[in-house]
């Protein structure tokens, strides 16, 4: 059984993470807003803390919605590359 490493662990789980939430309904390839609420609260509780940062978050994920209200994998992923740069530039000014 071949190990992964840290970054092809990470892919793993993000891409594990979508698929965890937007099968929460009928449609398991998109996020529907309920669905982006609920991902939100369960696995970035630390971006959430405080209800306007709460607002940000889920107003980013609106701001990738399609015509119908669904968030697909490329909108969910760009909003975590977000994420994640977010974070690497309030870990360099510390
Ligand atoms: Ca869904």
């Amino acid at each position: 059984m071949s190990s992964s490493t840290p970054l092809e662990g990470a892919i793993a789980v993000i891409i594990g993470v979508f698929e965890k939430y937007a099968s929460k309904d009928d449609n398991s390839k998109t996020l529907s807003r309920a669905e982006v609420k609920t991902l939100i609260e369960k696995e970035l509780p630390m971006f959430v803390q405080d209800p306007s940062s709460k607002k940000g978050v889920q107003e980013m994920f609106t701001e990738l919605e399609d015509g119908s209200g669904e968030v697909d994998f490329c909108g969910f992923m760009s909003q975590v590359a977000n994420l994640v740069m977010v974070c690497k530039s309030v870990l360099d000014q510390n």
